[in-house]
């Protein structure tokens, strides 16, 4: 071997995919990134060498990705989101790479213990729940799915708050995700961006004489971009995440920035960072949070001066942008995109309203995530004046066209202009940012087909009656790699033993190969075997953390996710109740034994939900020490409910909680993630859950509950709990038990908000769902002795979640609403 080609095999290694070169790498990262020698490394130096290990070989097929997307000049997705809940990246990516069995072997030589290093990682949770977790799966699935994308962000320094509960009552602790560094991102203190805020704006005579508009901020600071790579599965693409801090620029310097007002110089510089210290913890908008406006004019704005720099390196000319990029607003979080990549065409590129208008509703793209109203988000059309005064500016001239086109479409319907416009004129003005980003969008959809007819029929019924041409369906999925090859690796391997190969990773469908299967009493045999070693695993997990360590062999009914009274935590808690009289009043009451476990975080301003998981807890201590229920029952919590702690639930579940009131849910995600793992639902007619029925077949679904139309009917009829409460004994005894001060130690006051809410209120409908709930769940109980044919549910519940993969998601995006192609990338050697 001449020199050169000596060196090239070398290279080659550096980065090489066989268990010597990963371990040889590990130790050379060990030793020379953190200074340690095998015998004295802590956990976190070895996860930390192992990660640089494995981002190593990610980077080396970044660059090649970039590079063929650059040369084919790639149409190219930006996914514009205020969340990614990523969760741990390590074993994902060494899934992905396809090395996991051979960095498992160089751990094993080297005597190290492989999940003890993985669980060393700290999650970055970027995100609040469904919305930044979908974020999280898509990035997986565009990079699988090989299309070129770059996800645009904000790189918080502190995400989601951690959950520890104490005296049964949720406390939230800081998340310090990067106190030990975070070895994935790659800071690019060269790539930042000014962003201003506050001053005015302005019109000036070029050159030319034309008039033209600039906005003079007051106040100015950089977002500096942080780089994470993300490895699509079994291929070679990468695709970037790109998050953006924020700081103060170089000019803040101390001496030249006001003269001898050092104090206040190193205020501003705080001001600064601010911006992007922490992630906003509520699933839904607080009002008026000024801050959280900055922030997403923020990332708005730096996102979309990258693309604008992108785009004029690599053609010179802002002319075919929308050619170029078709950006995805996710939710209306980022919808200032509209507004602000106006400002930069016009006055910063010198463009006319008309084509610039013309490039942005040919750029942008809205998915709404939502119907409640309290989370549709308005801003105060005053603190627009003063933070983006331009902006404003520019929504009034959009809001001018738009409504001068409704006018025009619809005679006479003032009722109707006023509905639509960007500005909501009673008490106290406001815009409407679901409304600018409909505006401004080629497409809007929603995340599951009942979501979505439900936002044609109504809060975008107007727009649907203007444009319904812009309306869309996708239904949301999970990634498959996550959320059954990374978190349950004995049932993927099963699988794919049972399917003769691994194609179904990537193509879900596939997994209907096993189908013929299901009724094998072999395979059923195996299958419940991985469920019940799962289920031990989370019981030791649960045991060591909450001191009561559930019978692997109960049925384990998991609900997990946000605590809101839409999502009806409530109800099942009821029935918890309900089943626990049952025992007391006849000790020989015949039930399956269960395990119901809950997980989820409350907004830390949201009192009704924290005092849900209070009573979770309460109820959890009385019933679980009480010698009488004897283990038939066990209440338990699960403390810090986040992706990594997700990854443990999903394959333990047997049953899965879906139950919403209906019309509320957009589509939820965990339903898929514990069907996929082969839990049985039960559920209402809400979001993804009629699909996901329809899918795996309404005898493998425990459905109960008042459809959507059903509950605008009651509604509308005059609902009223206090019936249902007298009415149906068992209901009233349940609720009376707690009102009775039996799960708070003698105080009848504790709960009282609650209680009284349900009987007088329940905006959420629970007690008109109860007895239906209670009878569904009578039959999970049934159905469950019945082993082979619980199973046989079970295997079809994975067998048939092929729609839900987000790949599938992905391509239907790909297809239908960006009209992008796949660019594949090859690695040569
Ligand atoms: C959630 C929806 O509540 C959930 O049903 C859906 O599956 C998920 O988005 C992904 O589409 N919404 C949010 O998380 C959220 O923050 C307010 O919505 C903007």
């Amino acid at each position: 071997m001449n020199q050169l080609s000596a060196a090239a095999a070398d290279e080659r290694t550096r980065t090489g995919l066989s268990k010597e070169a990963l371990s040889r790498a590990f130790l050379d990262n060990l030793f020379y990134l953190q200074g340690r020698s095998l015998d004295v490394a802590t956990d976190n130096n070895l996860y930390q060498a192992a990660a640089f290990t494995v981002r190593d070989r990610l980077l080396e097929r970044w660059i090649r990705s970039a590079h063929v997307y650059k040369e084919q000049n790639a149409r190219t997705v930006c996914y514009l989101s205020a969340e990614f809940l990523l969760g741990p990246h390590l074993a994902n990516n060494l899934i992905n790479l396809g090395i996991i069995e051979a960095a498992r072997a160089a751990g094993d030589e080297l005597d190290l213990d492989f999940e003890q290093i993985l669980e060393s990682e700290e999650e970055p949770g970027l995100g609040n729940g469904g919305l930044g977790r979908l974020a999280a799966c898509y990035m997986d699935s565009l990079a699988t799915t090989q299309i070129p994308a770059i996800g645009y962000g904000i790189r918080y320094e502190f995400g989601i708050f951690d959950q520890v509960i104490v005296d049964g009552w949720q406390v939230e602790k800081g998340d310090t995700w990067l106190r030990n560094g975070n070895p994935w991102e790659i800071p690019r203190p060269k790539l930042a961006f000014p962003v201003g805020f506050g001053g005015y704006s302005e019109e000036y005579a070029d050159e030319y004489g034309v008039v033209r508009h600039r906005w003079r901020p007051e106040l100015q600071i950089n977002g500096v971009a942080y780089d994470t790579p993300i490895m699509g599965y079994g291929v070679n693409n990468v695709n970037l995440l790109r998050l953006w801090r924020s700081e103060a620029p170089e000019s803040f310097n101390f001496g030249a920035f006001n003269v001898g007002d050092y104090y206040g110089a190193v205020h501003a510089k705080i001001g600064a960072e601010t911006i992007s210290k922490v992630l906003y913890p509520n699933d839904e908008p607080e009002a008026g949070k000024e801050l959280r406006l900055k922030q997403q004019f923020f990332f708005v704005s730096c996102s979309l001066q990258d693309m604008i720099r992108l785009q004029l390196r690599n053609t010179g000319t802002l002319e075919h942008f929308s050619e170029k990029f078709a950006v995805q607003l996710n939710d209306t979080h980022p919808a200032l995109a509209v507004a602000e990549l106006m400002r930069l065409l016009m006055d910063e590129h010198l463009m006319g309203w008309e084509q610039a208008w013309t490039i942005t509703r040919n750029t942008c793209h809205f998915t709404n995530h939502t119907l409640l109203p309290e989370a549709l988000e308005t801003w105060p059309v005053e603190l627009f004046e003063r933070l983006l005064p331009r902006h404003l500016e520019i929504i009034y001239a959009i809001n001018q066209r738009f409504l001068d086109e409704v006018r025009v479409r619809f005679l006479n319907d003032e009722a109707r202009v006023a509905r639509m416009s960007l500005i909501d004129e009673g008490g106290g003005r406001k815009v409407r940012m679901a409304h600018l980003a409909a505006v401004g969008s080629r497409a809007i959809n929603g995340v599951a087909e009942l979501h979505s007819e439900l936002l044609k029929s109504t809060v975008m019924k107007d727009f649907n009656d203007l444009w319904p041409e812009r309306f869309h369906n996708v239904t949301n999925g999970v990634t498959p790699r996550r959320f059954m090859v990374v978190s349950n690796p004995e049932l993927a391997a099963l699988i794919t033993e049972t399917c003769g190969n691994d194609r179904w990773v990537s193509d879900l469908e596939s997994l209907r190969d096993l189908e013929p299967h299901a009724e094998d009493h072999a395979l059923q045999q195996r299958w419940r075997a991985v469920k019940t070693n799962a289920k031990r695993e989370l019981s030791d997990w649960l045991g060591a953390r909450t001191g009561y360590a559930p019978d692997p062999e109960s049925l384990f009914d998991v609900q997990a996710k946000r605590f809101h009274e839409y999502k009806r935590q409530h109800l099942n808690l009821l029935h918890i109740i309900w089943l626990y009289e049952q025992i007391k009043q006849n000790a020989n009451t015949d039930l399956t034994p269960r395990t119901f476990i809950f997980g989820g975080k409350a907004a830390p301003g949201y009192f009704m939900a924290k005092l849900m998981i209070k009573l979770i807890n309460a109820v959890g201590e009385v019933i679980n020490k009480d010698p009488q229920v004897n283990g038939t029952l066990r209440v338990l919590f699960m403390p810090d409910f986040n992706v990594k702690n997700g990854q443990r639930l999903y394959p333990a579940a047997d049953l899965s909680e879906q139950i919403s009131l209906a019309g509320k849910e957009a589509s939820g995600t965990g339903n898929m993630k514990f069907s996929m793992n082969g839990a049985l639902t039960i559920g209402t007619l809400d979001g993804a859950n009629i699909e996901i029925r329809d899918e795996v077949g309404h005898e493998n679904f425990f459905l109960f509950g008042m459809t959507a139309t059903e509950v605008q009917q009651r509604q509308e009829a005059g609902y009223q709990p206090w019936e249902y409460y007298q009415r149906n004994e068992q209901l009233r005894s349940a609720i009376d038990l707690i009102a009775s001060g039996l799960f708070s130690h003698g105080d009848a006051e504790l709960f009282r908000p609650l209680t009284e809410n349900l009987i007088h209120h329940d905006p959420f409908m629970v007690l008109a769902d109860f007895e239906d709930y209670r009878e569904r769940q009578q039959e999970v109980d049934r159905a469950y002795r019945d082993a082979h044919h619980w199973d046989r549910m079970s295997i079809l519940n994975t067998t048939r979640m092929g729609k839900f993969s987000s790949d599938r998601s992905i391509r239907d995006y790909a297809q239908r609403i960006w009209q992008v192609e796949p660019t594949p990338v090859e690695v040569h050697d």
